[in-house]
């Protein structure tokens, strides 16, 4: 019985753990090709350390790609459809240029700005509170699991009374 508590209790405090890891992959902003064709929309985004972005476009009249000026993100080649997504790390805050090889010359460009996430925090009080919205599922789960815990002991202490 002890060791089914044991066990119990550590799978819930794992689930906790996995939560708080969860909660720290950002949002993923999208980035598609506009109605001319030759443009991405939106070109410039700005986003935190911990997000990622999404180049996603389908059945388009000419083959597009998004290649980063100093090659930290490359979709490959040209294609009508795409969907390419890039994960920016806790190491990331910086500017980021982007083309589209085949029509550069034309424009087809964009740039994305990763705020270092320390600052965004300080700047704006209020990120920080929505950061800790996955604190109240792991107190729920925490708490379940010590539930469990002492109704698993007053069990055990009623079956040893009754031995
Ligand atoms: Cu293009």
């Amino acid at each position: 019985m002890r060791r089914v508590i044991c066990l119990a209790l550590v799978f819930f405090f794992l689930q906790g753990s996995i939560d708080l890891i969860q909660e720290e992959q950002g949002e993923v902003k999208v980035i598609t090709v506009d109605s001319t064709n030759l443009r991405f929309n939106p070109s410039t985004i700005t986003l935190n350390e911990g997000d990622s972005v999404r180049f996603v476009w389908g059945g388009q009249a000419l083959p597009h790609n998004t290649v980063e000026a100093n090659e930290v993100f490359d979709s490959g080649e040209p294609a009508r459809d795409v969907n390419y997504e890039y994960f920016f790390d806790y190491e990331s805050a910086g500017v980021y240029d982007y083309v589209c090889e085949p029509h550069a010359a034309v424009g087809m460009q964009g740039e994305i700005t990763v705020q270092d996430v320390e600052q965004v925090v300080e700047e704006e009080p209020e990120v920080k509170a929505s950061t800790s919205e996955g604190l109240p599922v792991t107190s729920i789960l925490v708490g379940t699991g010590l539930l469990l815990a002492i109704g698993a002991s007053w069990f055990v202490a009623i079956k040893r009374r009754s031995v």
